[in-house]
Parts: C-alpha cells; structure tokens; sequence
C-alpha cells in the first residue's frame, strides 16, 4: 500500500534527530531499535499489506518509562504509533510515515490473580496465550481467545476492544475489563487497576481506552475478570446445505444447548477449500462437500451431561434435515483439529499474494448476503477466478461469528492492486451501511477505514469523537493519520 493517494505527512510533527535519540537512550539503554533491516517487522503489518517508514522502536520496561517518553515526544511534538503484538487487521499498529514506534512488549509481568475474584491484574504487554496458561494453571480463563493467541497482547485486545470466538459465552471487554492503567500523552499515569466490579462514582474513564486504538493514550496495565475454566469442552463441525439453515441452527442451538454452548462460528464452501489447500489435508467432513459449515463448541462443568445433550442436539438437526453431515470430536487432538478448520482461514485466505478483509455486522438474514454481492460484483468487473492465476482475485470468502452478527469477508487476492481496491470501495461499505450494519465489528478502524467511519457514525458521533481526542492529546502526537 502506498500512502501517498491518502494522506500526507503532517509537517506539525518534527523529523526525529540525534538530541531525541540521545534522550531516548538515556532513559532506556540499549532498548531501542534503530536498524533499518531489524525495524522492518514493526514497520510492516501482519498481512504485508501496510507499510511506514519509522527510524526508531523504543521498548521501555516500566510505566514510568513510558510516561517519561510520552512527556518529551508531546513537548517536542514527535509523533508516536502504539505498538502490541502487531497483528491488527487495519493498518492501526503501524507507522504511516515517520512516527517512533512504542512497543509495549517489555512491559510483560503478570502482577496478580486473585483466584476468589477471579480479578488478573497485568502488564499490557502479556501475550495472550501466556495470559490464558497462567490462568488455565489457576483453573480460570481468559474471557477472549483469538487466532493471533500466540502473538497478540492483553493491551492490543483491549486497545482493539477485539472480540473473538469466546464473545458470545463471555461478552465484550467493556463488561470484563475492570480497570486500566494507562499513559496519556502529556506523561500523566492514569490508574483505575484496583477498580472493584461495582463502581458507580462517576464517568468510567476506562471504557474511553477500550476499542480506542492507541488514539488517546498507551495503555500500561489491564485488570480484568476471568470466568472458571469449564471443566468439559467439545466441538462438533457440521455441513450444511443453505444459509437459511445455518440460522435456523444457530437457533436451536442457543435453545437447546442452552448455558453449555460456548462459539457458534461458521465459514462458507470456498473458505474451506482454501483452508485444505493450506493445510494440504482433507477435509474432517469427507462424504460431500457442503455450501457452508458450522463449528459448535460446548464447554460445561460435566462432561456426561454436556455429550448427551450434545449428541441429542445434534441428532435432531440431522433427523429433520437441518444438518447434512457431522462430526463430534472424540479427543483432544481431533478437537483442535477441527477449530484449525476455523482458525487458519485468515492464514489461509491471503497464501496466494494478500487479502482484502472485511469485519462488518450485519443483521442475520442478510449477512451471508454481502458475499454473494461482492463476488457478483468481482464477477462483473471479469477478475475473479479460483482457478486462472492470470486473474487478480481468487475469490471472495465468508466465515465469522455468526452467533454474534459478525461476518469476516475475505477477498484473497494473488497481489493487491488499486483496481481491485476500487471494485471494493466503497461497494463493501455502502452495501453494509445500506443494512444499518458497522463497518468494523470487531478489528476497529485503524488506517484502513480512516476515510469510511461516516457509513457507520453520525456527524454528531463524529464531532464529539473529535472533541475526546482534541481534550486528551491536543497535539495530536499520538497514532496520526488513523481513523481521528
Ligand atoms: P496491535 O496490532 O499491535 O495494535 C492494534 C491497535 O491497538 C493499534 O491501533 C495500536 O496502536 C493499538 N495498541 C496496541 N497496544 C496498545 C497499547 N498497549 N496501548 C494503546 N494502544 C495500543 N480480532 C478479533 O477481534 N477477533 C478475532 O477473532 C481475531 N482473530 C485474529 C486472528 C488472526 C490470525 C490475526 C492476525 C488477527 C486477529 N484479530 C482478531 C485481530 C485483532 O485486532 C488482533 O489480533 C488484536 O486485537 C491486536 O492485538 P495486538 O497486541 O497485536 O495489537
Ligand atoms: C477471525 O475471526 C478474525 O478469524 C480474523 O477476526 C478475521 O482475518 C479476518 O478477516
Ligand atoms: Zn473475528
């Protein structure tokens, strides 16, 4: 992606020079990166879609670090990108074009778990997995789990406010977060980590911080409620033969499996042949293949009670045709098995040159509605092909999290290009704001969706994020040139 089209350097900022790095290394040492090969991973995005230019990561260790260099940059006026484990979806983690790169991944402590609350109180910098082992040692778990597990962290989630495979049983991290430390950019700590589950003195500030995108400050620390862990998980992969099924699914789902369901994901026919072609193995379900599939997990306390009602469900969807086929995993290999059919859709969906991905919510019935659209739309414009790779497309792909309105339409292309970017956009959003959906459901708005936020937010909405942004960073230094 090239910037130059959308946007230009603000030249309000200053071009970072020798006193600055003189400065940086006299509060941090030897943790910064200056090197240009060495700069190129935090300077690159995850789908190799985005790239800036930053001469300079800094990794402070300690909060105060953190406040100290915030203070300089904001008296300087040298902007600055939030950095997690840089693998957010929208071009939000890095640089455009010069800004220093924050990375919060030294500041990584566990700081305490109270196993009667459940209460986790961390650095921002943990990754998610450590998070989730920590606890799954203690007999709890992390109310999120996302495929970037291995990389991402507890603050870029909550930077994010992402939502994952876990949102429907355990909700969105604005009701699980309980408090937050974080550094605004004038160098000021704010701290709000001994926050009890129930506070009703005033505004609470940290619901500002959540989904806010590292726009309005760096957060440092997360306090957060953990759930028991259930004792009993199980998966089943279902084929099925329409879209008005799935739903129909989903619905009895929710009714007859009732507290024990816990993920209600599905993904369409070509999402699944992209998945075996980057797994390079047959599917788990062999008799046929199916226009759409569906993985139910369930997670309980009695692993008895949570088969039978399991095998009962799933009986009585095949019985009256709702199902076509299914499987039940019978262990715990077979059981992650069949969540890698899920979870390797986004690795899978840009293996041939790069992605173009879309998060939106949609009302059910008209979501897998947007796929359809879109690849009628790709077909029109004659550059859509499975097959030729004379064409820019593969195709376009569907899957996500049906049970909570939120599809991910992936076009997996063999190279980006403007021309396929313009059949696109802003097709994609005009179709979803044309169904009171939201351009982005989960992954945020980030650089990607910088110039589309009015498909989805009112001018008022609008003013008054301008306003948010204006009173806690007047200078504007942190994370430019994004969707504020
Ligand atoms: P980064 O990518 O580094 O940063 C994301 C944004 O937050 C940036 O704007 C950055 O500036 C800001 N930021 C990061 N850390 C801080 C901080 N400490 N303080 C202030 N701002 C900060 N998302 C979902 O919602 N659901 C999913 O199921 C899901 N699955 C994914 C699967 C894969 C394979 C991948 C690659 C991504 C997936 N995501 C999913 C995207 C998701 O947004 C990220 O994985 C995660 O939220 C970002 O965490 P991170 O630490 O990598 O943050
Ligand atoms: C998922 O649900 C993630 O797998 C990523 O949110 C979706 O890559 C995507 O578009
Ligand atoms: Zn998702």
């Amino acid at each position: 992606e090239t910037y130059a089209d959308k946007v230009q350097r603000d030249e309000r900022f200053k071009a970072l020079d020798a006193e600055d790095i003189q400065y940086f290394k006299s509060i941090l040492n030897d943790s910064i990166i200056e090197n240009e090969d060495d700069l190129l991973f935090y300077n690159e995005d995850w789908m190799r879609k985005y790239r800036g230019q930053s001469k300079l990561l800094l990794k402070p260790k300690t909060t105060e670090q953190v406040s100290q260099i915030l203070k300089y940059c904001n008296d300087k006026k040298l902007a600055v990108v939030p950095q997690g484990g840089n693998t957010g979806l929208v071009g939000g983690s890095i640089p455009v074009f010069d800004e220093i790169i924050l990375s919060l991944s030294s500041i990584n402590k566990i700081r305490s778990f109270d196993s009667v609350s459940g209460i986790l109180k961390c650095d921002a910098g943990v990754i998610l997995e450590t998070a989730d082992q920590y606890l799954a040692d203690q007999g709890y778990i992390f109310p999120l789990d996302l495929g970037a597990k291995g990389s991402c962290h507890v603050g870029g989630v909550v930077a994010t406010n992402a939502g994952g495979l876990r949102l429907l049983r355990y909700g969105s991290l604005h009701g699980s977060v309980l408090g937050l430390e974080a550094v605004l950019p004038d160098g000021t700590i704010y701290n709000s980590m001994d926050s009890l589950r129930k506070d009703n003195t005033g505004y609470d500030l940290k619901h500002l911080f959540i989904g806010s995108e590292g726009s309005i400050g760096v957060i440092t620390g997360v306090s957060i409620l953990c759930p028991a862990r259930p004792q009993a998980f199980n998966v089943a992969f279902l084929g099925v033969s329409s879209y008005e099924a799935v739903q129909q699914v989903f619905n009895d789902a929710r009714k007859e499996l009732s507290e024990i369901l816990s993920a209600f994901e599905f993904m369409d026919l070509n999402s699944q042949r992209l998945v075996g072609q980057y797994l390079k193995s047959d599917h788990p379900i062999e008799s046929a293949e199916y226009p759409f599939y569906v993985l139910i997990e369930t997670s309980g306390s009695n692993k008895d009670h949570d088969d039978e009602k399991l095998e009962t469900f799933l009986g009585t969807a095949m019985e009256n045709g709702l199902v076509e086929d299914g499987i039940i995993a019978q262990d715990e290999t077979q059981l992650k098995n069949l969540w890698n059919w899920r979870e390797n859709i986004p690795e899978a969906s840009q293996m041939n040159g790069g992605v173009y991905k879309y998060d939106v919510s949609i009302p059910l019935k008209d979501l897998y509605g947007l796929v359809e659209a879109a690849n009628e739309r790709l077909e029109a414009a004659g550059i859509v092909d499975f097959e030729d790779a004379s064409k820019p497309v593969v195709k376009a792909v569907g899957y996500g999290h049906i049970g909570d309105g939120n599809l991910h339409l992936n076009v997996a292309v063999r190279q980006y290009s403007k021309a396929v970017e313009k059949v696109l956009e802003p097709f994609v959003y005009e179709w979803v704001s044309s169904k009171k959906g939201s351009i982005s459901a989960e992954h945020g708005l980030g650089f990607q969706k910088k110039n589309y936020i009015s498909y989805s937010k009112s001018d008022i909405e609008i003013k008054l994020f301008k306003d948010i942004k204006k009173h806690y960073d007047p200078n504007g230094i942190l994370n430019p040139y994004k969707y504020i």
